[in-house]
Formats: structure tokens, C-alpha cells, sequence
């Protein structure tokens, strides 16, 4: 199996975690995206939509990162997303909700539009426009999964135990870290995320991102502020 991948993109570096924490062994491709080799042969071809991840095993082509963990982890009998039905729909609502909420907001509207020239609006007007949104936006997510989805007291997003969820979750929450966001203003993600972090393979897989992440430490961005 064949992982096209970037280590700093937010959608890969959760299939890379799941990976590393269930030993299942993956061939990893760097596409850079920072040089444009998504807009390039041969990977413009083998993923037109020119985005990472892309899994490649046998004659199956896989994008979409919540796609791609849900393959995995049924592929390898992996516990981590259940098999019964009820459990099983609450791990894709969480996914679902990451990724069309939390994602849009945090990552689309708020973190990319500063970081990445491509994501930069026409207009300063535009692009202001775009950034409060993305602020109010990612406020409410985090203020939700602070008080509603982990503040029942529950050790992971979908209860007491580990799920894809989980890896997906912790990766698009720490998007919120290149831009200098103090997640300490809440307080049960932050519980959570530490969590996270401990995992064996955290380090070695966010290496590069941590790296990023250090660099940004005292630039001027604009942030997410729970009140
Ligand atoms: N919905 C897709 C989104 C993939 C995505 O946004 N990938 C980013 C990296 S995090 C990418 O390849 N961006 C290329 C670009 O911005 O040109 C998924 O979850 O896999």
C-alpha cells in the first residue's frame, strides 16, 4: 500500500498516525506541496483533485482522508472503528462533523488564508472578511467540543475509548497551533489533546509539522479566542 502523502498536511498526518499506532505498514511518497508537485505529472493524474492523501493499494485509488482511515481500519479489524452499528454512527458523525465544521472554519477560513499565499483572498477587504469569519466560526467548534462533545467527561470523542475519530480530530484541532492559538482556553480539549500527544508515534509522525509550528511561535496572526 502506497501512502502520497505530505508531513505537514493536516489530512495526512492523521492516516500516518493510525498507521504508525496500529502497525500497519505503509510506503510513503512525499508530494511537495510546497514546490507544486500536486499540480504535476504523475500525480495530477493519479489524484485530479490535487490534493494529499491519496492511497494507492492494488488497483483501488483512495482520496479522502476520513475515507482513507475508514478503509484502513476495516481493512486491518482495527477496534479503533467499531463494528457495531451504534458506535460505529457516532464515530462518523464526529468525522463528519470535523470535517465539514471544524475544518472549513479553523482550517479554510482561518489558518490557510494567512499561511498560504494560494489561500490568500483578491482583497485585503476579502481577506478580512474571510479571516473574522473563519475566527467566529472556529470559536464556536472549539467552544462545542470543549463543553458538549468532551465535556461529559469522556476520555475520547466517542467515549471511553480510542477511535479514528480521535486521530482525525487531534490532527485538524492542532491545525489551530501554526498560527500560535493557546488551546489551554479549553481546557477539556486541551485534556484531551495531551492525551493525543502522548501516543508513541505523535513525535516521530508531527515532526516536521512541530518544526512549522515552532517557527510561527511570535508571529503576528489573527487567532482563535474563546470569548
Ligand atoms: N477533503 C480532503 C482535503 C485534502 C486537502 O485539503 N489536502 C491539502 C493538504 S491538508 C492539499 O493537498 N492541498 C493542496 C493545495 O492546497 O494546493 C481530505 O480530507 O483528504
Amino acid at each position: 500500500m502506497k501512502l502520497y502523502m505530505h508531513p505537514v498536511a493536516t489530512t495526512a498526518r492523521p492516516v500516518r498516525l493510525f498507521c504508525a499506532e496500529s502497525g500497519i505498514a505503509l510506503d510513503e511518497e512525499v508530494v511537495d506541496l510546497m514546490t507544486g508537485a500536486h499540480h504535476k505529472e504523475p500525480f495530477a493524474s493519479l489524484n485530479p483533485s490535487r490534493q494529499v492523501p491519496l492511497l494507492v493499494d492494488g488497483d483501488l485509488r483512495l482520496t479522502e482522508s476520513s475515507a482513507i482511515l475508514k478503509y484502513l481500519a476495516d481493512k486491518h479489524d482495527s477496534p479503533a472503528y467499531p463494528k457495531d452499528l451504534q458506535k460505529r454512527a457516532k464515530v462518523n458523525e464526529m468525522m463528519d462533523w470535523l470535517n465539514t465544521g471544524l475544518m472549513r472554519d479553523l482550517g479554510y477560513n482561518l489558518v490557510y488564508p494567512q499561511l498560504y499565499p494560494h489561500h490568500k483572498r483578491r482583497s485585503d477587504e476579502a481577506q478580512a472578511g474571510t479571516i473574522a469569519w473563519g475566527q467566529d466560526g472556529a470559536r464556536k467548534w472549539l467552544l462545542l467540543l470543549d463543553q458538549h462533545w468532551l465535556g461529559a467527561g469522556q476520555a475520547y470523542l466517542c467515549g471511553d475509548k480510542i477511535t479514528i475519530a480521535d486521530y482525525f480530530g487531534a490532527c485538524t484541532v492542532t491545525l489551530a497551533e501554526l498560527i500560535d492559538c493557546d488551546s489551554s482556553q479549553f481546557p477539556n480539549v486541551s485534556q484531551w489533546l495531551s492525551k493525543m500527544k502522548s501516543l508513541k508515534s505523535w513525535g516521530s509522525v508531527n515532526q516536521v509539522f512541530s518544526t512549522m509550528v515552532a517557527g510561527n511561535k511570535g508571529k503576528s496572526f489573527e487567532v482563535v479566542n474563546a470569548r
